[in-house]
């Protein structure tokens, strides 16, 4: 169905791999038109409660937005391709399920800017971060300024930007980069075994702390408690939180169905 992509469904988990084998997973906007459609007809479903995105092979994540389809791009079509990068990142960051990144490999450019839209990153031993678009006289333009500013902090975002370094997983980890860092073997187990931990909770209520999250750190204090306050009392309109609570005063296992 789709020419770039390779999707998976078991069960509520999608896993959505970048398909680019020839260019190690680079990012050209038919990738992107794909990604975007792909994640469109997800956020609609019900069914599906976590999608992992990952990149085909094992070599690469995503290498970056594809040079040899840039290298003679004029303004107008990096500006299109830049909204269609902005709308397709901003959908993985928005939509109710949550989204994790199994890092397999290269991450660099658009690729590590992809892994930053999904909420949780998990890097294989073998992966490699970094952005080195400064390097090609551009700079980083799918989010990439805004979003690693945000996970790691300015002085080590401007670093990673300006020197175009690149950094393995420990590194990435250690800077809050990577949530956690596992041999390349057990990638896809670990995010589907976190998956299923996450999937145990109330998914309705995983997707408005999500939203609280997304929403609220990026506005002041105040507005952010005021929206955590009226998701709260949303939450208590809910049949997951009689059953979680009800659960626990019986001790019983709490079987939570809202989405
Ligand atoms: N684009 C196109 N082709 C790529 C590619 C890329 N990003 N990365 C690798 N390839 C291709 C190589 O050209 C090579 O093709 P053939 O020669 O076999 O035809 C094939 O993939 C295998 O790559 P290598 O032979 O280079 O493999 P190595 O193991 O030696 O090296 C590497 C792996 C990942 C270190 C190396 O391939 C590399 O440095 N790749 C480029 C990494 C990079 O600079 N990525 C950042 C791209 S800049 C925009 C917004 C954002 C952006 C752009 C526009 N707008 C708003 C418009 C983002 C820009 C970027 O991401």
């Amino acid at each position: 169905m789709y020419e770039h992509l390779l999707m998976e469904e078991k069960g509520p988990v999608a896993v959505v791999a970048i398909h680019n084998p020839k260019s190690l997973n680079a990012l050209n906007s038919a990738t992107l038109s794909e990604l975007n459609a792909c994640l469109g007809e997800i956020e609609k479903r019900r069914d599906i409660r976590v999608v992992i995105v990952t990149g085909s092979g094992t070599k690469a994540f995503a290498a970056g937005a594809d040079i040899s389809e840039m290298v003679n791009a004029a303004a107008a079509e990096g500006r299109a391709m830049a909204l269609l990068a902005k709308e397709t990142f901003r959908r993985l960051e928005k939509m109710p399920q949550v989204t994790i990144a199994a890092v397999n490999g290269y991450a660099l450019g658009g690729g590590c800017e992809l892994s930053m839209s999904c909420d949780i990153r998990v890097a294989a031993e073998n992966a490699v971060f970094g952005q080195p678009e400064c390097g090609l006289g551009i700079l980083p333009g799918f989010g990439g300024t805004q979003r690693l500013a945000r996970l790691v902090g300015k002085g080590r975002a401007k670093e990673l930007i300006f020197t175009c370094d690149r950094i393995d997983a420990r590194e990435a980890y250690r800077i809050g980069l990577a949530n956690k860092v596992v041999p390349a073997a057990e990638l896809m187990d670990t995010c589907f075994a976190m998956a299923e931990r996450i999937l145990s909770k109330g998914s309705y209520a995983v997707s408005l702390a999500k939203m609280c999250i997304e929403t609220g750190t990026d506005t002041d204090l105040d507005s952010g408690l005021e929206m955590e306050a009226v998701n709260f009392g949303l939450a208590f309109a809910t049949h997951d939180k009689k059953e979680g609570m009800t659960a626990f005063l019986e001790k019983r296992a709490a079987v939570l169905t809202d989405f």
